[in-house]
């Protein structure tokens, strides 16, 4: 990324995190090739829930040892699924703890029997805690929702005469102060109110905490000698298109590199050899967000081919990335994507639907994508958590925008609550919560730092960044990310007061929340314009950096029906909060979830849906550059086409 000198952006360079937390290995997505194959795990897993006191049965008991169903009785569980909402047991819908799951998977024989062949295991997300054996064997341990992890079980599953092999899971779905979102167990101790060993799990966001293996498991297959990973970073210089690229390989130092890459019609337009370099194309088809081009989202495909020499003879692997060439910069007003000024209209979403929880479901994607365009949406924030990586490849294929955001939510509200020591303080802006921000920051950036659709990290969503320590907190964490990430801008999302705030500084935009005549001034939409103009007015004399309204409730939708739209030249942007109605727990101001969205649980349109439709693209019209924007590109013959 670049920016204006007036940015903050320089002055963070010498900042940049150097302890030694860069993330061991890749984390490509498993893609067939000639050298890869993948075995797809989806499907009904063996289930248990460990309702023991302390939960630790299952581990006493080694369950992890023998078939699942040795141990005691099991339930079916769909994979992809939270494990909430499936069944009919009350117990297990609000389960806190550890949960088991367990499935055999059958190898092709080559993968048992052939020592050139690497087999991983890999694991799109658990929530939240998760321990993994394979045939009884430990083979990985991870901690957090929403981010993949992997293990390499070649020496398993080749060691034995079985053609097959028993996974087993431990997820356990605990938030304490120190997880990403932070919770707390809070046990209730009067006896007259409550049995023994009564507690409950208390988070601080606004969504219900769904737990389980809510991504596809897989298998994959690659060379023992492999491309471990490729970062590729883009620019442009007139009309050619600048491709930098790193490849990292793994099993030997012996190899050979060629990269080639191809046009959407399957052209090699620019090749190269070795780890790295730069590949020149000229006359270049820029990756442009939807609504901003007549041709959005073009993909290039890198087909990387890696050759070594080993003892056994010669090995190949063969990976090819979707590349999208497109610059981003900031200016003091601007949000600049290829050199143009980008507006963003769009929406915040959640990862949720009915029965599957944050279960990841092809058809609810197809359809939340085609709503989006329907709606004129550009852009959307992963609020409050990584999206599956399937998601992202969408948003790459239809260029919607994305604000990539890490599960930091709900950072210090317990502050707010518990006290206002500086001990409560400190445990929540602790070193272990910092150190494990960066971490998720790190396995964030290597998982998402090749799409083309993101556009920009946030590291939180309102934290309470008015307190002390938020300070150094918030800058180390966006030095952390923009140290692994030079080519991004970085942001968090604040809904506190402009003086107060102590991370803005550190910020390239200032993402702001607020809910006027909603949270307060009921109903009073009157005021709506003024208390606008006045934040606006505010984050923008202090510290001269563009504004993204990130989110606003649909009962205050009326107080930005304006015309013309953009009243002040520094907001680059706006998204509704909500796209769809979500769950979230029980509480009174929550009937049955979160009703913000504008669209149902189940994806039809509310009023507010017709409205904001009308808004986006008449936006779109205006800021989008281009005449063609006024055509939906998924409706043109359909009752809704403009
Ligand atoms: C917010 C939060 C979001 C909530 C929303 C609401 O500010 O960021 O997670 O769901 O408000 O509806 O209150």
């Amino acid at each position: 990324m670049s920016r204006g000198p007036a940015g903050a952006w320089v002055a963070l360079g010498p900042l940049l995190w150097t302890c030694g937390l860069a993330l061991e290995g890749g984390m490509l997505y498993p893609r067939e090739s000639p050298s890869r194959e993948r075995k797809d795990l989806d499907g009904l897993w063996s289930f248990r829930a460990d309702f023991s006191d302390g939960r630790r049965q299952g581990f006493e008991q080694q369950w992890y040892r023998a078939p699942l169903r040795e141990s005691g009785p099991t339930l079916d569980m769909p994979v992809p699924s939270s494990f909430n909402d499936v069944g009919q047991d009350r117990q297990l819908r609000s389960f806190v703890g550890w949960v088991w799951y367990e499935r055999e998977a059958t190898l092709p024989r080559r993968w048992s029997q052939d020592p050139g062949t690497r087999v991983v295991l890999r694991i799109g997300s658990a929530h939240y805690y998760a321990i993994v054996w394979v045939n009884g064997v430990h083979v990985a341990e991870h901690e957090g929702g929403h981010l993949p992890f992997e293990a390499d079980i070649s020496k398993l599953v080749q060691s034995g005469p079985l053609s097959s092999c028993r996974i087993t899971l431990a997820i356990n779905n605990t938030l304490t102060p120190h997880t990403l979102p932070p919770g707390t167990i809070v046990y209730k101790t009067d006896a007259s109110k409550y049995p023994k060993g009564y507690f409950v799990q208390n988070t601080y966001f606004d969504f219900f905490n769904y737990a389980g293996l809510h991504r596809p498991v897989l298998l994959y297959t690659t060379p023992t000698t492999y491309i471990d990973d490729i970062t590729v970073t883009t620019g442009v210089d007139q009309d050619t298109g600048l491709v930098d690229y790193q490849i990292f390989v793994q099993g030997s130092e012996h190899f050979q590199l060629e990269v080639y890459l191809l046009d959407e019609e399957g052209k090699v337009v620019a090749q190269g050899t070795g780890s790295q370099g730069r590949l020149q194309v000229p006359n270049v088809h820029l990756w442009w967000p939807y609504l901003m081009h007549e041709h959005p989202a073009y993909l290039y495909s890198l087909e990387v081919r890696l050759t070594a020499q080993m003892a056994a003879g010669p090995v190949s692997d063969f990976y090819t990335l979707p590349v999208g060439i497109r610059t981003v910069a900031v200016t003091e007003r601007q949000f600049l994507i290829n050199g143009k000024p980008f507006y963003f209209h769009g929406v915040n979403k959640h990862e949720d639907a009915d029965i599957r929880g944050k279960g990841f479901d092809w058809p609810l994607l197809v359809k939340d994508f085609n709503l989006l365009r329907w709606l004129g949406a550009n852009a959307f924030r992963t609020s409050h958590y990584p999206y599956a990586e399937e998601v992202m490849q969408l948003c790459d294929r239809y260029g919607i925008v994305v604000i990539d955001e890490s599960p930091g939510v709900g950072i210090m509200q317990r502050a707010l609550t518990c006290c206002s020591s500086s001990l409560c303080c400190s445990q929540s802006y602790s070193n272990v919560s910092l150190q494990h921000h960066l971490e998720v920051m790190g396995e964030l950036v290597r998982r998402d730092k090749n799409h083309p659709s993101v556009v920009m990290w946030s590291v939180a969503n309102e934290p309470t960044s008015f307190l002390k320590p938020a300070a150094y907190y918030f800058k180390t964490l966006i030095a952390h990310t923009k140290a692994l990430d030079p080519s991004r801008p970085v942001t968090f999302v604040t809904n506190s007061n402009y003086e107060a705030d102590l991370g803005a500084p550190y910020v390239d935009v200032i993402c702001v929340n607020s809910y006027y005549s909603w949270y307060h001034d009921y109903g009073h939409m009157e005021v709506i314009q003024l208390q606008l103009a006045t934040e606006f007015e505010n984050w923008y004399r202090t510290y001269q950096k563009p504004i993204i309204q990130s989110e606003y409730g649909a009962e205050t939708i009326a107080g930005f029906h304006q015309d013309p739209p953009l009243m002040f030249k520094y907001v680059v942007g706006e998204l509704i909060w909500n796209f769809a109605d979500f769950m979230t727990d029980q509480s009174p101001q929550r009937a049955v979830g979160n009703r913000k969205g504008i669209f149902t649980r189940q994806r039809q349109p509310k009023a507010a849906a017709f409205l904001l439709r009308e808004r986006y693209w008449k936006l779109a019209n205006e800021t989008g550059h281009h005449r063609s924007a006024a055509k939906s590109q998924c409706l043109e013959n359909s009752p809704f086409a403009l």
